[in-house]
């Protein structure tokens, strides 16, 4: 079965000054969110990720500009773009991610339910792969 994309889509504010993305957390988050970062500057032809996360969910929004997600669960693999404002797509535990065709102007927000930390990171594709179809 093909990995199911769960999009979420922050409501945008826009008159003629510009664009205004609220989020209030608790209501437009759908998890308790404990850490918000932002990815922006990164340059054509880079790709970031190669990961998964162990425990950690994260919601990833196009503030501006556009960039493509690889999502991949072991068994299927499904590519996104996050390609307007407001723009999100959920990263669940132990979804391999990898994002890449960042536009120039591409400013990512980060939602994510827990703390910064080393040790939730799976870096190496053959040991989650390992971990993925153990949980099947
Ligand atoms: C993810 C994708 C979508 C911190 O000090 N605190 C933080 O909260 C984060 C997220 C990162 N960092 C440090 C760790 C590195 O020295 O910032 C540096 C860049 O992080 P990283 O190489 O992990 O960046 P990406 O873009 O490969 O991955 C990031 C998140 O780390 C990751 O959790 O899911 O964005």
């Amino acid at each position: 079965m093909t990995l199911p994309v769960e999009w979420h889509r922050l409501v945008v504010r826009g008159d003629a000054r510009g664009t205004l993305i609220p989020v209030e957390l608790g209501r437009d988050v759908p998890f308790p969110t404990a850490r918000v970062y932002f990815i922006s500057g990164t340059m054509a032809g880079v790709r970031r990720g190669f990961h998964a996360h162990r425990a950690l969910t994260q919601l990833a929004v196009c503030i501006t500009g556009s960039c493509r997600f690889l999502l991949d669960d072991g068994a299927s693999k499904v590519e996104v773009a996050l390609d307007a404002p407001g723009c999100g797509v959920l990263v669940r535990p132990m979804i391999w991610h990898e994002m890449y065709d960042f536009s120039s102007d591409c400013v990512l927000a980060v939602f994510a339910d827990g703390p910064y930390d080393e040790s939730d990171y799976v870096r190496d594709y053959a040991e989650f792969a390992s971990l993925a179809g153990a949980a099947r």
